[in-house]
Order: structure tokens, then sequence, then C-alpha cells
């Protein structure tokens, strides 16, 4: 399809945001938290387990060898962002965006308990002015998934007298970065967090217990309202949310119990969350990646189109997942993530076109959308897979750390264009 018959300048106001989101652990290389020792500990098992883990997903021939790597989840150097960010954000600019998402890594700001390291906030000062500078709007996320050793040396969220802790760095990394960071994340998808650390087993700590993970969730829906308080104390400018993943929920058949089910299963994951921190949220971030057609009172996909990592792809429910967080919760959205794995750029274009009419007729039907963040600027770590999902707008070959723009990613930035009229 051409970026005519798109028609994307409908509806996107000239002040709304078109960009893309990374996170810090993924993208930075160099980290030292909670998930490098996990990885070196864990590297040769997941290897190991490759085969029982994927082989049945439809991408299992091409991605094998990779998969079967301990190396590919060790995150390493990997694009080396920490020191080259210059050059992603190069690519923001040529995509003709106007905004990022990036996390700041609590590990490097607080090495040891109350030892702020001057150097490396000094270094995302000047990530930020250099952001602004290019007229770049910057989403920071303060935790996103990864912690420094001495927090979880404690416990981490498992215990709501840790959450202070969590407070104290929000606001002394705002406070240091001033206001040209306005729009701050204060926790990326809270419940995922939970139930790959503390449920599935996963990620660090890997653990099994149902009462540790409503803790961690209940502490960290405490810890965002304890964030949002101290940051708007600090001045009121600032908008503050969580990014919540919220995938659709549909059912599969007319039957009542596929219908009730449906609706347990949305509450369940947006609202049990969300109704405990809407209050101290500015807005919505909204991270959505799949839809799950529910039968009875299971999950059972069509499985037509699979990205790489076997999630079932519906890009334009995006607008169904838009007007139900919108009816219920009335703030203005961002959607703070969305894409696909994608190594080949097969899909990606014609996801980006699905997902830029769905915002449309969402919008059309109310939706007050500020932005879009499309999931990720470049290939990163994937948690637990490690590197062979390739999620990037731009692809990285992680033995010279080069960038290129896929294809799809190259249409985006002249569908960018016509609608920002730059
Ligand atoms: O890579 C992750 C990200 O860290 C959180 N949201 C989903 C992405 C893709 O799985």
């Amino acid at each position: 399809m051409s970026v005519d018959e798109l028609r994307p300048n409908q509806g996107f106001s000239k002040h709304f945001l078109w960009g893309a989101a990374t996170a810090a652990h993924q993208v930075e290389g160099g980290t030292h938290n909670q998930w490098t020792v996990w990885e070196l500990e864990n590297a040769k098992v997941r290897a190991a387990q490759a085969q029982y883990h994927y082989n049945d997903y439809a991408s299992w021939e091409r991605i094998k060898v990779a998969a079967k790597d301990p190396d590919n989840y060790v995150s390493g150097n990997l694009a080396d962002h920490y020191n080259r960010y210059e050059e992603d954000f190069a690519l923001l600019k040529q995509m003709n965006m106007n905004a990022f998402r990036f996390s700041v890594e609590w590990s490097r700001i607080e090495p040891s308990e109350g030892v702020w390291d001057v150097a490396a906030i000094k270094h995302y000062r000047q990530y930020v002015e250099s952001l602004k500078k290019k007229g770049i709007e910057p989403v920071m996320t303060l935790f996103h998934f990864s912690l420094p050793i001495w927090f979880t040396d404690k416990g981490g969220f498992e215990h709501r007298r840790n959450v202070a802790y969590f407070t104290r760095f929000a606001e002394k990394i705002v406070r240091e970065l001033g206001t040209n960071v306005r729009l701050i994340i204060t926790i990326n998808e809270p419940e995922v967090y939970a139930t790959e650390s503390y449920y599935h087993q996963n990620w660090p700590p890997a653990l099994r217990s149902k009462y540790k993970w409503w803790r961690v969730v209940n502490n960290m829906a405490h810890a965002h309202r304890q964030a949002a308080k101290a940051i708007h104390s600090l001045n009121r400018r600032y908008k503050v949310s969580i990014a919540k993943n919220s995938n659709f929920f549909y059912p599969g058949d007319d039957a009542w119990v596929s219908r009730l089910s449906t609706a347990i299963m949305q509450y369940a994951q947006d609202d049990y969350f969300l109704k405990k921190v809407a209050r101290q949220c500015d807005f919505l971030g909204v991270n959505y990646y799949f839809s799950n057609r529910v039968y009875g009172y299971r999950i059972h996909n069509p499985d037509q189109r699979m990205s790489d990592v076997q999630w079932d792809m519906h890009p334009a429910d995006i607008q169904y997942v838009l007007e139900r967080l919108d009816r219920k919760y009335k703030l203005p959205i961002i959607i703070t993530e969305n894409g696909l794995a994608d190594a080949e750029d097969t899909h990606r274009q014609w996801w980006l076109k699905e997902t830029i009419v769905g915002m449309q007729k969402a919008m059309r039907h109310g939706v007050e959308l500020q932005g879009y963040l499309h999931w990720s600027l470049m290939d990163n770590f994937e948690w637990a897979e490690g590197k062979w999902p390739r999620f990037g707008l731009a692809s990285v070959d992680y033995n010279t750390g080069q960038r290129s723009l896929r294809p799809s990613a190259r249409w985006f930035g002249r569908v960018l264009k016509k609608i920002r009229g730059v």
C-alpha cells in the first residue's frame, strides 16, 4: 500500500508524539544489575532448553542456531547504545520522529545503596539534552525490569519497606534532569515483571509463589503512587504514568461462559492494577502486542499470522484496547510500546499500517490519543529469549555494532514525513 492510500494525515494533530521505545538493559550494553548476574548463571541452561521452549514456533528453523548458543542469552555489550546513542538518535531523525522512550538504569545511577554516581547522572543529563536539541521529546521510564543488585538483595519489590528506595531514586533522577524530561513512566508492565519473575520462573529471581506475586504487584502499585507524588511535588508540570501491558481479549463464540471469561480476563489484566494507580496518572501509557481469543474459560488463538516469537498478530485490535481504556479511565493515552519480532521484516509494514488505521478509528470514536512509540527503535536483548528476537525498526549487527533501518522503517519514515509535514 502506498503512503497516499493510507491517508495518514487524518486525525493526528501536529503535537502528536511519533517515536520509538527502548529500555536501558536491552540496548545500552555493559550494565551490571540483577539480570547481568542471572544471565551468566543461566545462559547454558537456556541454550540447552531452546528446543523444548521454541521448537513448536513457526520460526524455529530460522532461529535454532542462535537459540541454541549460550552467548545468545548474555546481554554483554549489545549495540553499545550507552556510548553510541547519537547514532541512534540520528535514526529517529531519519524516520522523521519527534519522541523517544528510554529508561534510566538505576544500577548505574545508584550502584551501591545511597551512593550516587555523578558520571552516570551527567551521562543521562547529556542524553536528554541531546534529544531536546534535536526536537525529540524524551519519555523516561524509571523501572523497566532491571534493578540494582543491592536492591534485589534486600528482596526488591517483595517488601513494602523497600518502596522508599525506589521513590528516593525517582525523586533524585527527576530533580537532576530538570524539566528537560516532562513525560515520565514510573514502572513498565508491572504484571509482566511479577509474573515472569515470581510465577513462570523465567526471569530473576525465578520464584514460583502466588503470595510473592501478589505482594510484588501491590508494592509496585504503591511504588507508582509514591513516586508520582514525589515527582509532582517537585513540579506539577511533570506528566506521570505507568506503561500498562494491555492485550485484547475477545470471545471466540457466543456462549455466555466465553463472554463472561473474556470480561473477567480483561478485567484481571487491566483493571486490577489500573484501579490502584489511575488517580496518580496524568495519562495512560499503553503497551499493546496481541489479542487473545477465549473459548469457554480457555484461551485458544486462531494462530493465523505469527510473529517470530509465536504471538498471534492482530494489530488492528489496538482500536478496541484504546476505546475500552478511554471509556473506563477517561485519561489521555500514549501508546508506549507496540510492535513485533520480525527478523525478515515480512510483516512490519502491514503491522504499522493496520495500527495507524486502528488508532485513527479510535480517535474518531473520541479517544484522546497523544502519541505512538514503536517497540523498538533497534534490535535488542529480549530478556529470557536473549538476542534472537528482532523487534527493531533498525537491525543491529551485534558483531560490528552496525545499525541499519529495515525497509518497513524507511516506509514508516515516509509516512511520518507526510503526517508531520516535515
Ligand atoms: O522487550 C519487551 C519490553 O521490554 C517490554 N514490553 C514487551 C517487549 C517485547 O516483548
